[in-house]
């Protein structure tokens, strides 16, 4: 019989404390992130350097760190299970990055569009660290041998970089990284802005009724989808040009599990009102005991400490071994 027990694979993904986590994150990445954990080896981060290619605010910034860290336990990331970390305290994505930057071309990074999107927002600060933030991620993912990363559908492009930088460097030293899989939800991938749904949702848009965070209040959560922009055509069913319904449909499956079919049946001749209501009301009981627990864990700061400071240990001592690799390939003296 096979004695060889099957290595489990190796998962790894990140998200930015650039401000409250929103449902778009939740259901693009965070809910894959819990329930990846029983059967992969898995590993998070709060991606902090990456946050500062815009500009923060110190005080804010702190803070957006340790609520992150909070709200991702709260979603069921367990320090038992995973290990949960933030970047900046594992020494090697700083320094793998820059060696990464050596093998990423200028004409690849200029057609990501996540830059492209960024540089107009931000138009006073298109800093160097905002150019070269694909190379930093790849370096997060490549760094522990990921097979996967979970992700939302707008981080595909930087996903298919890192496997176009991997696989150069393997080209040209033998085999040192991992090519990495995305794992992109079915539903849920590409959460849409409530108030521009030809937009993602996201949780640095300066609009707060465009996105549903993971500490709003049930009244808000109400509040935000009654709001939320749709069409006059009054029929709850998904087609081109319905931006918004289709929007909200994703949603309600993502939450729920019905399918779309079964949601057209379920609101058949009723208005876009009853339906709003219903997407409110089944958000709202996803997120009920995330925001019960999170404040648990956020009353609790050295219990995060402890949590946050020992997977970094791990994940320090597991990623300088790629890091080595690495460097040992390139030909810097040891
Ligand atoms: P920012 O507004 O600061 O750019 P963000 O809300 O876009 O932040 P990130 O930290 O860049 O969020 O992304 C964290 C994870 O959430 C990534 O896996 C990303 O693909 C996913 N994600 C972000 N926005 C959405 C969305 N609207 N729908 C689905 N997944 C999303
Ligand atoms: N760029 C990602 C956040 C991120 C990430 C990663 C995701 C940083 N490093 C590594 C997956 C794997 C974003 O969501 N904007």
């Amino acid at each position: 019989m096979e004695q060889q027990t099957e290595k489990k694979k190796i998962v790894f993904s990140a998200i930015q404390p650039s401000g409250t986590i929103t449902l778009g994150n939740y259901l693009g990445a965070i809910k894959n992130w819990v329930s990846m954990q029983d059967e992969f080896n898995c590993i998070y981060a709060l991606a902090d350097l990456h946050t500062i290619t815009v500009r923060q605010e110190p005080a804010k910034f702190r803070k957006n760190v340790t609520d992150a860290y909070a709200s991702i336990l709260a979603c069921g990331i367990d320090p038992e299970k995973s290990l949960f970390f933030i970047q900046s305290h594992v020494t090697t994505h700083a320094q793998l990055a820059w060696l990464l930057n050596c093998y990423t071309q200028f004409g690849e990074l200029s057609r990501m569009t996540q830059f492209k999107d960024k540089s107009a927002k931000h138009a006073d600060n298109v800093n160097a660290g905002l150019f070269t933030y694909p190379a930093l991620m790849a370096a997060d993912i490549l760094l522990y041998q990921a097979d996967m990363v979970p992700v939302g559908a707008d981080q595909k492009q930087h996903l298919e970089l890192t496997r176009n930088v991997a696989e150069r460097f393997n080209g040209l030293y033998g085999n040192v990284f991992k090519v990495p899989e995305p794992f992109i939800p079915k539903n849920g991938a590409r959460v849409m802005s409530l108030q521009d749904p030809t937009r993602k949702m996201s949780k640095s848009d300066e609009n707060v009724n465009s996105f549903v965070t993971l500490m709003d209040s049930p009244e808000v959560i109400m509040k935000k989808f009654k709001r939320a922009v749709t069409d006059s055509e009054a029929v709850v069913r998904y087609a081109e040009g319905k931006d918004g319904i289709n929007n909200l449909m994703g949603i309600y499956s993502a939450v729920t599990g019905l399918s779309f079919e079964q949601i057209e049946k379920d609101f058949e001749g009723r208005g876009y009102g009853d339906f709003k209501t219903a997407v409110g009301e089944a958000v709202v009981e996803e997120l009920r005991p995330v925001r019960e627990r999170y404040e648990k864990y956020i009353a609790d700061k050295s219990y995060m400490q402890e949590c946050y400071k020992k997977s970094a240990e791990i994940a320090q001592k597991f990623s300088q071994r790629t890091l080595d690799k690495a460097m040992k390939k390139i030909g810097f003296v040891f």
